[in-house]
């Protein structure tokens, strides 16, 4: 990307009546966060907190598609394969901090998410109060597909989600729309499109009192003919086990579920799923820590270089994993990763 001095910049932020209002601005990378959006971000934060005019943060997009598409992989790759292990630990660290903070704000932090919202994207709305999203909505945790890992504080909110919703969110990168979202416990509000322009004046007229006179009934969970599957299958130690119970299941929902999951890097699947198990036992803080631990080793295995080459540089979609099947994954290589 280029950064020529008169670019617009990637964050604006500005107090408006009563909030403070944090813009995403890179609508070409559909808002995908680099380290100067999360350092600006992280800045506005802290000025904010203990300024008497601001009441409450609201963050949203300048684009249409996207609230935020995820982290600058593309980047944190090319610092990769470069050796340059600094620079990949400064970006997570920045990044995890700035999820701590939104966690622990003394004021409502409220998303507005119309559009995607994928991994870096979650990882600055879910850890706030509020989060409210339209038919527009479009939420994943899609890492097991580039050979990472949902990290975020994933390892954290998705253990803590209903049944095993979040070992299937992310362990496929099922998306989900916003209702359902909404649902599933990553979003806490909905809010058609149409009626965001009138949100916003009234947050910054009133304050986060606003958010239930704009809540809209819920439409139904398309994944409610799921849940007791996704129990059951997901609920599992292994991914051999989880493997099993889905062919067992035999449905048609099942066959496709294993299909996707079978599609993601093992080593991945692996990983993430030992990351997410040991997180249900973890604070934030602590599950923030222990990821960035792990992103010391994933960033430089060939997974993480491969995946992001074939879903975002390349986009031809064919990554090949190595090793290319679960069998073959090294459980005590795994274990030593989340040692
Ligand atoms: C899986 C992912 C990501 C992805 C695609 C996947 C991801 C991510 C991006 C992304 C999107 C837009 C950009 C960009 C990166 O794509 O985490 O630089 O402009 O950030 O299949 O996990």
């Amino acid at each position: 990307m280029t950064n020529s001095p008169a670019a617009e910049p990637s964050i604006l932020a500005s107090v408006d009546g009563r909030m403070g209002r944090i813009l995403l601005n890179r609508p070409k990378a559909l808002n995908a966060l680099d380290l100067p959006m999360i350092e600006a971000m992280t800045a506005a934060l802290t000025a904010w907190r203990d300024d008497p005019a601001v009441d409450i943060v609201v963050i949203d997009s300048a684009s249409e598609r996207a609230f935020c598409a995820g982290g600058d992989i593309r980047a944190i790759r090319h610092h990769a394969t470069a050796g340059e292990a600094a620079a990949v630990e400064r970006f997570f660290a920045t990044e995890y901090a700035l999820n701590a903070q939104i966690a622990e704000y003394p004021k409502p932090y409220i998303a507005l998410i119309d559009g995607i919202c994928m991994g870096g994207g979650i990882g600055i709305s879910v850890h706030g109060q509020v989060r409210i999203t339209s038919e527009h909505g479009l939420f994943a945790m899609p890492e097991t597909a580039i050979g990472m890992f949902p990290d975020v504080g994933a390892t954290y909110f998705l253990p803590r989600l209903h049944g095993a919703m979040g070992t299937y969110l992310g362990l496929t990168g099922q998306r989900l729309t916003g209702a359902d979202a909404v649902h599933a416990g990553l979003a806490t509000h909905f809010v058609p499109r149409a009626t965001f322009p009138a949100l916003r004046a009234a947050l910054a007229e009133r304050g986060a009192s606003a958010v239930s006179e704009f809540a809209q009934p819920l439409p139904a969970f398309t994944l409610a003919e799921h849940t007791a599957a996704i129990g059951r299958c997901f609920a599992a130690t292994t991914l051999g086990e989880i493997e099993a119970n889905l062919k067992a299941a035999a449905s048609d929902w099942a066959q496709a579920t294993l299909a996707t999951l079978l599609a993601m890097s093992p080593s991945a699947l692996c990983w993430s799923l030992a990351a997410i198990r040991r997180g249900a036992g973890l604070k934030l803080r602590d599950a923030l820590d222990a990821e960035l631990r792990l992103t010391r080793h994933v960033s430089i295995h060939p997974d993480f270089a491969e995946g992001v080459r074939a879903m975002v540089v390349d986009k031809d979609r064919q990554p090949k994993w190595s090793p290319v099947t679960l069998a073959e994954v090294d459980a005590g290589a795994i274990a030593a990763m989340l040692a």
